[in-house]
């Protein structure tokens, strides 16, 4: 008798105790859906972090191939409306790690600085058209021809570049320079919020965790790597040229192709 009233004793605390779990179980969160960020007007639209050898690989034609200084980054304004870069703010992996103390501190965007030690650019007052490119080159031992703007002052449009404005970094050593084998570049406005980050390969130091829009790039191209449109990856500049290594001051955009758009959600493109 007594085993029986412990077995059901047993019973009803089991029974109790997981529908007791059962009710006490916290409802499930929901989570609100993240909003998609719009594409930005000003995007990165080139980046030749691998200078290609020899002769060819002049990209900033001052007449002799230099694998740090031929490097550039090209920016454009692809929305439908002027946008003033002012205060705009481009920079790599190692830059970063630099503001970051290697990731002890928190990112601070309005630490970045054009002092010539890294691959860390602030871009002066200037008003880009719609269309407008932007080309960012190295520099290192030798500038390309032209007019060459400044941190402290924009250039007139150059003739040699497509009529874009062309910046320099003048770095003062070879290893202020983008990495072959990995690294990234993030475009930043002037109020801190990062737009876009274009990232090639395996860098020791990896972006962010809201680095806006992040593009993969390919690791080995011919020369630069490029993008076909304001919402589409990066992709070789050679393929999507015609062969041509790249072509610093001009973006001519082209359609999407859904095989490339390598950092577009899949529900956006359904195709
Ligand atoms: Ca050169
Ligand atoms: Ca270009």
């Amino acid at each position: 008798m007594m085993r029986h009233a412990s077995a059901v004793l047993l019973l009803f605390v089991y029974v109790s105790f997981t529908s007791g779990f059962a009710q006490e179980a916290p409802p499930k969160r929901i989570e609100p859906m993240p909003m998609a960020r719009p594409p930005a007007d000003i995007v990165i639209t080139e980046v030749l972090f691998r200078v290609p050898r020899g002769d060819s690989g002049d990209a900033n034609g001052d007449g002799r191939r230099n694998a740090t200084g031929d490097e550039f980054i090209e920016i454009a304004n692809l929305g439908e409306k002027p946008v003033n870069i002012g205060g705009y703010r481009l920079i790599d992996s190692n830059s970063y790690a630099g503001l970051t103390d290697k990731g002890k501190r928190p990112f601070n965007a309005s630490e970045i600085k054009a002092d010539g030690k890294g691959v860390s650019f602030v871009f002066p007052e200037l008003e880009l058209a719609p269309g407008e490119v932007v080309v960012l080159f190295n520099g290192f031992e030798g500038l390309p021809p032209g007019d060459i703007g400044t941190w402290q002052k924009a250039a007139a449009p150059n003739p040699r570049f497509g009529t874009a404005r062309v910046f320099a970094l003048r770095p003062e050593d070879k290893f202020a320079a983008l990495g072959d084998k990995g690294d990234w570049v993030m475009l930043i406005t002037d109020s801190g919020e990062i737009l876009e980050t274009v990232r090639w390969g395996s860098p020791e130091t990896q972006p962010p965790a809201d680095s806006g829009h992040t593009r993969e790039a390919p690791t080995e191209p011919a020369g630069s790597v490029a993008r076909r449109n304001r919402t589409s990856g990066f992709q070789d500049h050679a393929e999507l040229y015609g062969g041509a290594l790249f072509s610093p001051g001009s973006f001519v955009p082209k359609p999407s192709d859904p095989g490339t758009a390598v950092s577009r959600p899949r529900e956006q493109n359904p195709r």
